[in-house]
């Protein structure tokens, strides 16, 4: 295990140099093999290895292990985006931000992750905890399966890295080298800025728009106040440096069973504003409860699982917000924002609480304009989710993603209307009776 090796943070690629391939399951099984600590844990030969490839996300290859004594989880950054195979290559260095991020988070995050057990900084591969019997949070919602842990354990984890990677607790040199290590993460912050900041408000190859909603897409290319709000959160994400962010907290990012929580691939590790990770979370839950009539439950199934997702979403925004708090107003000495030293007599520690509320606020309305980009992003981009792809039915499916289109208009040219979370959860159901077209909101 070399989870906190200082090589993780030297990123001097020399490709000419370096033995990356791109490993089969069998040249996985190879690799581990020559990894003694790795070796031991799945025990047995080599032979009695059982490999299964269930690479599932967007970009890489992923594989599980299982020998006589335990599993492993191997993930291989390739070199292409795995779905759209050579036609769209891509840095394979992104492992090493994955690994990087993971180290940087360990000591905060703790059990939210899975234990890195081995880098391969050759292969650009990951051995890692396997996480078994979890299951990706994303298929689980669509089942209509009920996770109590989830919101108290995703608003910790966004929390400690809100914090604890911020001037609030982190000195100023540990940040710049926050900054000077995860702003050369550019082959994926490529991505983000394309499919969720630029493509979907403009006219791209890539966006994928359903022919039912080409009036969406025309409004969002043509409504100078949505692409004027759209472009405050775009920079807002370019400049707004506040905390070490995961980048695609999505609900396929996120692996759950109704005891445990864990968040995975930190590939598109980002210093940007700290509303980011939590408005992504909130905008798969909000998705996932716009397509939940769609997925052929029956009605008290349908009405079970929106009430559990309305009470994630309000547990998940009132956990972060304390957890935030309480982590701030406990926060080391080192951070060199809000030094508590500043604030040492009663009436100063009582400035300091009111600077951290308006720090919080900040993030959250942050986190709501995001909440809304990342709708959009996956209606009318490239990598739209299974939520809404599951819906058989054409015309059902963009009218599932036509009612979450108008709250996330309603999010970007409203946003005073949704200080507190629970108008955001009522305006689900005021929403959830828009139809297709964009100029009849509810
Ligand atoms: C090229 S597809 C990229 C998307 O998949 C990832 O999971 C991220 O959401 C990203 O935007
Ligand atoms: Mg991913």
């Amino acid at each position: 295990m070399n989870q906190a090796s200082p090589s993780f943070f030297a990123f001097e690629p020399a490709p000419a140099a370096r033995a990356y391939r791109v490993l089969d399951a069998a040249g996985v099984i190879d690799v581990l093999a020559g990894l003694p600590e790795i070796r031991a844990g799945l025990g047995g030969a080599q032979r009695a290895w059982r490999v299964r490839d269930v690479a599932d996300g967007n970009l890489n290859a992923v594989y599980l292990v299982d020998g006589p004594a335990g599993g492993v989880c191997v993930k291989q950054a390739l070199p292409y985006v795995r779905v759209a195979k050579e036609t769209w290559p891509l840095d394979a260095n992104r492992a090493r931000f994955e690994a990087a991020y993971s180290a940087r988070l360990a000591p905060f995050v703790g059990r939210l992750a899975p234990t890195i057990h081995h880098f391969d900084p050759d292969l650009l591969l990951i051995v890692m905890e396997k996480l078994e019997p979890h299951v990706i949070l994303r298929k689980g919602l669509i089942e209509g399966r009920r996770y109590p842990r989830l919101a108290a354990d995703v608003a910790e984890y966004v929390a400690q890295a809100s914090v604890h990677t911020s001037d609030i607790a982190a000195p100023f040199e540990a940040r710049a080298a926050d900054l000077a290590l995860f702003s050369r993460n550019l082959a994926l912050q490529r991505i983000s800025v394309d499919l969720i900041f630029l493509d979907p408000y403009t006219v791209s190859d890539r966006n994928k728009i359903a022919p039912a909603l080409e009036p969406w897409a025309a409004r969002l290319r043509d409504d100078v106040e949505i692409k004027s709000a759209a472009a405050r959160f775009r920079l807002a994400y370019l400049t707004k440096a506040q905390s070490l962010l995961h980048g695609d907290l999505h609900s396929g990012s996120i692996m759950v069973t109704p005891e445990e929580t864990r968040v995975i691939d930190g590939e598109f590790a980002w210093v940007g504003p700290s509303g980011f990770d939590v408005g992504d979370f909130l905008a798969h839950l909000v998705m996932a409860w716009f397509a939940k009539p769609f997925h052929g439950a029956s009605e008290a199934e349908i009405a079970a699982s929106r009430g559990a997702i309305e009470q994630d979403i309000v547990d998940f925004w009132r956990t972060f917000r304390r957890r935030f708090l309480e982590l701030a107003e406990g926060a080391a000495p080192a951070g060199d924002g809000l030094p508590q030293s500043h604030f040492g007599d009663p009436a100063g520690v009582r400035r300091r609480s009111d600077l951290l509320a308006a720090y919080l606020e900040d993030v959250c309305r942050d986190a709501i304009g995001f909440l809304a980009m990342k709708v959009v992003r996956r209606i009318i981009g490239f990598a739209q989710i299974e939520d809404f792809l599951v819906i058989a039915d054409a015309n059902a499916r963009a009218l599932a993603q036509a009612r979450a289109l108008n709250l996330a208009r309603s999010l970007l040219l409203e946003p005073d209307r949704y200080r507190d979370i629970a108008e955001l959860v009522a305006a689900l159901a005021k929403f959830d009776r828009a139809g297709l077209d964009p100029d009849a909101a509810p």
